[in-house]
């Protein structure tokens, strides 16, 4: 069975992008995968996190892969840093990777523009990002447009320790999903709906209550026309929604044009949020219940042991033929 690793920061409330993007791909591939999914709360720290928030957002990142449904019969569900062999590769790698191929790295570019002050380890992350993935040999790494640079980083640090220290990491590919589409901000649909965004209008939370979920759409950016018409190009907005609402309801874009043929944007919003409601609260009712039953500890311990029951063994190959002496 091949390997598939993937996480998600708990740097926020997660949205319907996450949820989308992430976590139902997630869902579909441990059906035929060895699926290794993490919170991963040691990148979630390269920018300032309050520590009470990040307790409470790991947790809920956690209870909300249950929720929508990862087995951890079938999936590890873990902490990234309660499997130490993150940490440690992640430094064992960091020392093979130029200041260059960092230097490249657009999403440090955009995380650091017109900041005073940034932390090394936003800069050395895609470092940990490529130990996080070799230290189980991953074959597969569902990624995202905006992450495909670092999988490349990755794929380039694995060839170069197989060459320098003999064959060992698997080179990894990424998994392009089949529905994965990327979903934009409410307030502006040039960025892509972000948890840490600091304006809570511009993102549907997946734990937000359904008369939130209402007063955001109808709120939602639109232009001046009233046309359901799927444009990007023309109608970045409406397209945005459109998109929600397909995803949210299984119809194709055609399906809904045809829909609402005529009506305005009105008819359209009220629909689209009532579709949301309906999927998310069930989500949220079973978040409830996996947050009250207590659960998730022993969750979460399982799966830390079932991945660093790999990683560790991973970690000391690399060790012993980089030169460490045994400890
Ligand atoms: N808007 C989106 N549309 C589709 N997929 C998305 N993902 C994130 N936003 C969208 C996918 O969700 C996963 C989360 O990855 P992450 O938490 O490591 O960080 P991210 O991609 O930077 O996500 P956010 O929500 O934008 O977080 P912040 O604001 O903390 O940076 C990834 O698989 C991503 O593709």
């Amino acid at each position: 069975m091949k390997k598939v690793l993937s996480g998600i920061q708990p740097s926020g409330q997660l949205t319907i992008g996450n949820y989308i993007g992430a976590i139902q791909n997630f869902v579909r591939l441990q059906e035929t995968h060895e699926c290794y999914f993490m919170v991963v709360d040691l990148h979630a720290i390269t920018v300032p996190q309050e520590p009470a928030a990040l307790r409470e957002q790991s947790q809920s990142v956690a209870a909300l892969y249950l929720a929508a449904g990862i087995d951890p019969q079938r999936a590890a569900i873990y902490m990234q840093s309660h499997v130490r062999a993150h940490a440690e590769l992640g430094w064992l790698l960091t020392t093979l990777t130029s200041m260059g191929e960092l230097e490249r790295m657009t999403q440090f570019k955009d995380k650091s523009a017109g900041k005073e002050s940034v932390g090394a380890g936003l800069f050395v992350y895609p470092a940990l990002m490529a130990a996080d993935i070799l230290v189980y040999n991953a074959d597969l790494v569902p990624v995202g447009d905006d992450q495909k640079q670092h999988l490349e980083l990755t794929r380039d640090l694995a060839n170069r320790f197989n060459s320098r220290f003999g064959d060992f990491f698997t080179v990894p590919e990424p998994y392009i999903p089949e529905v994965g589409a990327r979903i934009m901000s409410l307030d502006d649909a040039s960025k892509k709906m972000s948890k840490s965004n600091p304006n809570p209008g511009s993102l549907i939370a997946l734990l937000d209550e359904p008369d939130v979920i209402r007063k955001k759409i109808s709120r939602a950016t639109t232009d001046s026309g009233r046309e359901i018409r799927f444009d990007r190009e023309a109608k970045p907005e409406v397209s945005n929604l459109m998109g929600i609402y397909s995803l949210m309801s299984g119809l194709s874009l055609p399906e809904i044009e045809a829909r609402f043929e005529g009506q305005g944007y009105g008819p359209f919003k009220k629909e689209l949020a009532e579709r949301v409601v309906a999927v998310l609260e069930p989500l949220q009712q079973r978040y409830r219940e996996i947050r009250s039953s207590g659960m998730l500890e022993e969750v979460l311990k399982q799966g830390a042991e079932k991945a660093s029951s790999v990683a560790d063994r991973v970690v000391e190959g690399v060790k012993e033929r980089m030169g460490f002496l045994r400890g």
